[in-house]
């Protein structure tokens, strides 16, 4: 399969506006997604609490073949056309979501740029789930991101509280059918509502090289996020054990700052296998439950793993 490459339109737009949608991106391969999909789910065998949202961090860590993701001609030429070459991968989850989510925004980066791939398994229509997002929302540097933040009450007014009412605020709906694939700048405001019961979405974080000391330090402070998930690296150990040369260079970036987490946890958490938590995004809470597999470093110890490889560049 031929390595994507998006146009110099969509570029410019994604570069602008902060998101894509790429109807039917992944129409081939979605038959597949969703069944590894609902596998991990079901190995995690925890009983969800009505009208909790459940989250699996590391998500595409968990397998061989969502893991192979990272070597999908066409998401390893998205990225690399919107990160460069030698972008990062970050870190997924898989969500089954209830109800709205509020208004927020993933992160502030303010140097470089970190893309979240979108990939809803079900239709998600304006009103029914789809991601919403304020176009322009992502630049920080521009007045515009701030106004919209204060707007959609994700920072509180310094003159007091807003009286916009989230369901009336202006917004891009990112209307998805299975196989189709929205990417969004993690700074951009986002939102969605009207979503039902067991609304399943598969996001995949990736960011670009950091070049400077500053955005490596804004790189461990995101990591450092992940710290009350009782992670020790960044990565599974399925994703490093099947990693071939040209994915390891993608985990690099983000693995070199693993000491952010290591030997922070306690070797408690790392035998713990599910638990609940709470998930604070910045502006927003969300009750989740968190489910993470941990096991050995397989950097530090390799051992012959068989590899299921279904892409290769
Ligand atoms: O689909 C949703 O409800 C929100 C998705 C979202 O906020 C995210 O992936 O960051």
């Amino acid at each position: 399969m031929q390595q994507y490459k998006p146009s110099d339109e969509q570029l410019a737009l994604f570069k602008a506006f902060g998101f894509l949608k790429l109807p039917g991106f992944l129409r081939d391969d979605m038959r597949w997604i969703e069944t590894e999909f609902e596998n991990v789910f079901e190995n995690y065998e925890f009983e969800r609490e009505q009208n909790k949202r459940a989250i699996v961090i590391q998500f595409i860590d968990q397998t061989e073949l969502l893991c192979s993701l990272l070597d999908h001609p066409k998401i390893d030429g998205l990225l690399s056309a919107l990160l460069g070459s030698d972008y990062g991968y970050f870190s997924s989850d898989g969500n089954l979501y209830v109800g709205d989510t509020p208004w927020h925004f993933d992160a502030s980066i303010q140097k470089g740029v970190y893309v979240k791939l979108g990939i809803y398994l079900d239709f998600v229509g304006q009103d029914s789930g789809c991601l919403r997002v304020i176009p322009g929302s992502h630049i920080l540097s521009d007045r515009y991101a701030t106004l919209a933040r204060n707007a959609a009450a994700v920072v509180p007014l310094a003159t007091g509280p807003t009286e916009i009412v989230p369901g009336t605020i202006p917004f891009f709906a990112l209307e998805s059918s299975p196989g189709d694939l929205v990417a969004f700048n993690i700074n951009i405001l986002h939102s969605s509502f009207g979503g039902g019961a067991r609304r399943r979405m598969l996001a995949v974080t990736a960011g670009s090289k950091p070049k400077s000391a500053e955005e490596v330090n804004q790189l461990r402070t995101m990591i450092s996020q992940y710290e009350r998930f009782g992670l020790e690296t960044m990565h599974g150990t399925v994703m490093k054990g099947t990693a071939d040369a040209r994915r390891r260079r993608h985990l690099e970036p983000v693995a070199q700052c693993d000491d952010v987490l290591m030997g922070r946890s306690g070797s408690e958490s790392l035998r713990t296998r599910a638990r609940s938590c709470e998930l604070q995004s910045e502006g927003s809470l969300v009750d989740s439950r968190v489910a993470f597999q941990m096991g050995r470093d397989p950097y530090s110890q390799p051992e012959p793993v068989p590899v299921k490889r279904r892409f290769q560049i």
